[in-house]
């Protein structure tokens, strides 16, 4: 950490501040020239359709990792890999070009991330993404049959209770809005028609395992570190179509899955289908699970519309924020369980704590001290409260106040999170504040204002605004945590790709018809051949391999008038396939700066007529 040298005595005011910061513990948000942030951070980026690795505590924006839409940098949505994984039509357009990213979480092992996989979720069109993160890449999408309105996810925290069970970590999938069921035109008035699904897809084959028939939505979507339950706040309890009736209700819910119950329902065949889909459904309505013995979910109530449902890191508890009502509603996790074995008579008796903390409280994040600290969207403000006092004061001490502390920030926050804080190892040194709105906190760009993600030292008992930092609307929901934690590999491994050219030797045109395949090698300051000749008519496949191995030597690949720009990283193969419709001679080139001979790295592609 780097440590302020100058006596404070002598520093202005706001410059004492961070020295005293200093030595608490969490140390300066400047990160200088030279030296590495302490921590990654995963963004969702919401409509853009895509994901953001940042560093922490510096907030800069380290790169952007493409999944459901096209990207013009790294060529996806374009190379003929990118292409095979967001899915085409049987002209080979993309599926989809529209997405909508909002909870990104990364895999654990035992209650700490793992740095094997994150997953983001498309609100828009129902897809999941996974993220290999050594690459930092898109590497699978799965769409998620019979839903619209795929908001929340949440994968395993922990590998799963009963070993009998063969698979590995799982991702569950939230649905917010009610649509009919099967959704084929019929049925649009009948509200009993009108259904959501929660949805159990597996981590590492991403195949949908099996849908849970729910009555209400889901909304986001939280795990307990035993690997036993899931969690989904509710807002729509009422089943509302349309908004008023999903506000009548006082009170709304948190469903629990009980997650190994459900997977034996599954074995035992006791399921339906929806439609055209082959995925097994299971009843988790309410009328359907009221015998404790036998139930795959309960319900618990919750105040009115709530949003955001968190888990702490020491497992105990789940934090749900009242959105139209200014309390957080702490749910004991053990007392669900007891209610499933039959040891509690009411679901609601889990509530072990409902205070009070300002007004549209959204998510909450921790510290690992015991502390919750929840965004108030109306407030525009972060509270800080004791989870311990909290309880004390729902079991009967009203003196108590848990309430800590309130920080402004600027303004109207979404989604809060702490370093390590949905771990076990939550560390309570910096926490991130997604600010929905920014007005006056930058230079004025024009009407679209960034967003202003905060940055808040939380290493003490006063929470401390560090720094602001403009981001490209909209991020919604991120993690953060310790760099050891990610292992990237720098390069590629030939092996990586099936088509990938080994030797320089092989590469060159083949011909099958009018289907032709160039076999081509970049190594700096050139490609390798820098010529050949096609006819208009042809169906080109050119498959490029970087033969160069050093760390930071990307190649760029372009031709004009054939609308084709990628990039290929050290011992990266990448492959697009265009049809010859234009005579003439074609410069194609190196777009990424290489080497000094960059300028002159570029060959030709001559079509005949
Ligand atoms: S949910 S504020 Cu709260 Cu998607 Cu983003
Ligand atoms: Cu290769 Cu620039
Ligand atoms: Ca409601």
């Amino acid at each position: 950490m780097p440590v302020v040298q100058v006596p404070p005595a002598v520093l202005p005011a706001p410059v004492q501040a961070r020295v005293r910061r200093t030595r608490w513990g969490a140390g300066s948000v400047e990160v200088k020239p030279g030296e590495l942030d302490t921590h990654y951070g995963l963004w969702s980026s919401g409509h853009t359709g895509d994901a953001r690795i940042l560093g922490i505590p510096s907030g800069r924006e380290l790169l952007r990792i493409p999944c459901f839409v096209p990207d013009a940098l790294i060529g996806w949505g374009q190379t003929n890999e990118s292409k095979e994984i967001m899915g085409t039509r049987p002209d080979g357009s993309l599926e989809y070009t529209v997405a909508d990213t909002h909870h990104i979480h990364a895999s654990y092992k035992d209650g700490i991330y793992d740095g094997k996989y994150a997953w983001v979720n498309d609100k828009i069109n129902a897809r999941l993404a996974r993220f290999r993160l050594d690459y930092m890449i898109c590497d699978k999408i799965t769409k998620i049959p019979n839903i619209q309105g795929f908001h929340g996810i949440f994968p395993d925290k922990r590998d799963p209770v009963d070993p009998a069970i063969n698979y590995t970590t799982r991702v569950f999938c939230g649905q917010e809005f009610h649509v009919p069921m099967p959704n084929k035109g019929a049925d649009m008035t009948d509200n009993t028609k009108h259904h959501c699904l929660f949805t159990c897809v597996d981590a590492e084959t991403m195949d949908v395992r099996w849908q849970a028939r729910i009555d209400g939505n889901c909304d986001l979507i939280a795990t307990s570190f035993d690997g036993k339950l899931a969690a989904s706040n509710q807002y729509n309890t009422e089943n509302g179509v349309l908004y008023p009736e999903m506000m009548s209700a006082e009170r709304d819910a948190c469903l629990f899955f009980n997650i190994a119950r459900i997977e034996q329902a599954v074995k035992d065949g006791k399921f339906t289908t929806i439609g055209d889909s082959k995925v097994p459904v299971v009843d988790c309505t309410v009328e359907a699970n009221k015998d404790p013995a036998t139930a795959l979910s309960v319900r618990v109530s919750v105040p009115k519309n709530p949003h955001g449902v968190n888990a702490t890191p020491d497992g105990k508890y789940f934090i749900c924020s009242g959105k139209l009502s200014p309390t957080a509603t702490i749910i004991e996790l053990q007392k669900v369980l007891d209610w499933f074995d039959g040891k509690l008579d009411d679901p609601d008796k889990s509530i072990i704590g409902e205070p009070e903390i300002g007004l549209g409280p959204l998510h909450t994040t921790f510290d690992g001290r015991g502390n919750a600290y929840t965004t108030l969207f109306l407030d525009s403000q972060v509270v800080k409260w004791n989870i311990d006092q909290a309880i004390k004061k729902y079991a009967g001490d009203k003196a108590i106040n848990p309430v800590v502390h309130k920080l402004d920030v600027m303004y109207q926050p979404g989604h809060i999170n702490a370093t390590n804080a949905e771990t076990i190892a939550a560390d309570g040194i910096w926490m991130a504040v997604g600010n929905k709105f920014s007005k006056d906190r930058f230079l004025p760009v024009g009407p679209m204002h960034p967003e202003n993600d905060q940055l808040v030292d939380i290493s003490g008992d006063e929470m401390i605004l560090a720094h602001d930092n403009a981001v490209r609307p909209e991020p919604h929901d991120f993690v953060i945590f310790k760099r050891e934690w990610l292992q990237t590999k720098q390069v590629y491994a030939l092996d990586d790709h099936p088509l990938a050219l080994k030797d320089p030797k092989d590469a060159g045109v083949t011909r099958e018809g009018k289907k032709v395949t160039v076999r081509m090698a970049s190594i700096a300051p050139t490609y390798m051949p820098i010529e050949f000749t096609v006819k208009v008519g042809d169906e080109v496949t050119l498959i490029l391999t970087n033969l160069d191995k050093v760390e930071d030597l990307t190649h760029g690949f372009a031709i004009p008038e054939y609308n084709v720009q990628f990039l290929v990283n050290p011992l990266e193969t990448k492959s697009v396939t265009f049809k010859i419709d234009k005579p003439g001679v074609f410069w194609y080139y190196c777009t990424n700066f290489c080497h000094a001979l960059h300028l002159e790295m570029r060959g030709r592609m001559i079509v005949e007529a």
